[in-house]
């Protein structure tokens, strides 16, 4: 069905159709654009910005671009087509037909993992909202704006499916969604790396690139679901965290082109001097990438769980890309895990279906090595031998059975004083930070870039790279 803008709210499922549904979400609107002017993008709300809005679910024409100032963006909700033969694809009820309602049975665990989700999408808007003051460019500004009125979209995506399928839980669940905050003390949101502060560019390139690619992965999972709605809602929000990523994959790829046409301008690899040009050395992003990639995967959750094992029993969240499997019931399969045990390592094999995690997060691996390579290529090609990498999935993680396991960068483990002794060559240390920070100044001049990036290749939307993106008045 086509998207609907003459409601108050944008939808394409015949949203005027169920009264009850509308007002309950027409309440909760007000208060999620109260949240928005407060813990949104800081001072940028009457800005007009360069934004794509969706106009329908198909391939072809879901975006259409415009400015808009953000809190008149039109947050909807929007769910893929409905497949009237989709199957459920995976676990004990395998080739039965997919639900429409949920077996009570299942309410409260499908209401948890539909809290989880909305919770992170609100939680990342927070960490970014300072952003906005020190982008290094107009371009760069558009596109942090951009992620955010999505995660806001996102949000309303869960808060539908809460609203809709959960009655009066699900409203006071939506509402708490928008009371738990990033990094508060007392109501932080509900995984790890959702508190952690974003200060910087880099941090945000690093997040978009890693943190939004466990997105992509549990929305992937997500769309396998049993329960139709969260199906179609997860695949309609996989199109728009697509740019996210490319968000992440370039600012990463601009840094590294930065730092390499320093070194070359200066016949100097040494990273003080890469610095003292105002650039961001090498090693200073490889300790950026350690440290945001270990905390992303601690999101998959503990690699041995019988959350998963259920979740996958019954259908409720699956593998990404199912079908490429051969075996969806998984009941004879086993999956050999390796775990600490003093300074060494031994394995054990547990049941397949309570390694979905760990399966889950192996794909997760094998994507983020696929930026790692482009930017090496870059590197290479430059004819410096530095090499970035992905660490180990033992380092630094605190979820699951590498959980407070001090081990170096290859996963090896050592002693807790090796690691404090080594920590500042391996994440960014506070005097790291301090200079990061130091390089963040807005660039607000149409068509000019921050010193520490290069300038993207192309524009958006077959703009050039110096479009005026953003009217700031
Ligand atoms: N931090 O059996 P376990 C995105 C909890 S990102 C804190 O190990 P399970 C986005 C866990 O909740 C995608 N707590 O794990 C990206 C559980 O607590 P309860 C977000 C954690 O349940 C960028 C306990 O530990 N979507 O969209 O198999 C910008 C034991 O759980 C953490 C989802 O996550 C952690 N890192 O799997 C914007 C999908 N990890 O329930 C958006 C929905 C685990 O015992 N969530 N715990 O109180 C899930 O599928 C699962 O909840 C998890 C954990 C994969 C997160």
């Amino acid at each position: 069905m086509s998207i609907n803008y003459q409601d108050r709210i944008p939808n394409n499922i015949d949203l005027g159709s169920n009264r009850t549904l509308q007002r309950a979400l027409e309440h909760w609107q007000p208060e999620f654009l109260n949240w928005w002017q407060e813990l949104g993008p800081r001072d940028f709300q009457v800005a007009d910005v360069y934004l794509r809005t969706a106009t329908s679910v198909d391939a072809k024409g879901w975006a259409t671009y415009g400015f808009v100032r953000m809190p008149e963006y039109r947050w909807g909700i929007f769910l893929a087509d409905r497949d009237p033969e989709r199957k459920i694809g995976f676990g004990d009820f395998y080739g039965q037909e997919v639900w429409q309602q949920i077996p009570g049975e299942y309410r409260s665990i499908l209401r948890r993992l539909i809290v989880t989700q909305g919770d992170t999408e609100p939680a990342s808007v927070e960490q970014q909202r300072m952003l906005g003051h020190t982008a290094p460019s107009l371009y760069d500004l558009r596109n942090l704006f951009q992620v955010n009125v999505e995660e806001g979209r996102h949000l309303w995506a869960m808060v539908y499916l809460l609203h809709a399928y959960f009655g009066r839980d699900g409203r006071e669940e939506a509402e708490e969604l928008l009371e738990r905050h990033s990094g508060d003390a007392n109501k932080p949101r509900i995984l790890g790396t959702f508190n952690e502060p974003i200060r910087d560019w880099l941090s945000f390139f690093m997040f978009t690139y890693f943190t939004d690619r466990d997105g992509k992965f549990q929305l992937k999972s997500l769309a396998e679901s049993s329960f139709d709605p969260l199906a179609r809602t997860c695949s309609f929000m996989l199109t728009e965290e697509a740019h996210h990523m490319f968000v992440g994959d370039t600012g990463i790829n601009r840094v590294v082109r930065r730092s390499l046409e320093v070194m070359k301008e200066l016949g100097t690899e040494d990273p003080l001097a890469v610095r003292n040009a105002s650039a961001i050395d090498l090693p200073t992003v490889q300790k950026y990438l350690n440290f945001w990639f270990s905390s992303s995967l601690d999101l998959f959750g503990s690699e041995s769980s019988s959350n998963a094992a259920s979740y996958f029993a019954n259908g409720l969240k699956g593998r990404p890309d199912e079908s490429r499997y051969e075996d969806h019931v998984a009941t004879e399969q086993m999956f050999t895990l390796e775990r600490p045990h003093g300074l060494d390592v031994t394995s054990e094999e547990i049941p397949m279906r309570n390694a979905m995690n760990e399966v889950t997060r192996g794909s997760y691996v094998a994507d983020c090595d696929l930026g790692v390579k482009r930017w090496n290529r870059l590197i290479e090609r430059a004819g410096y031998s530095f090499r970035l990498s992905l660490p180990s999935t033992r380092f630094r993680r605190n979820i699951g059975a590498w959980a407070g396991i001090p081990t170096d960068p290859t996963g090896r483990p050592i002693t807790q004083q090796e690691f404090d002794a080594r920590k500042v060559d391996w994440l960014p240390s506070e005097a790291d930070q301090s200079f990061i920070l130091s390089l963040m100044h807005g660039v607000n001049e149409q068509g000019k870039m921050a010193a520490w990036i290069a300038p993207p290749d192309r524009g958006i939307n077959n703009n050039p790279v110096d479009y005026e993106y953003v009217k700031l008045h």
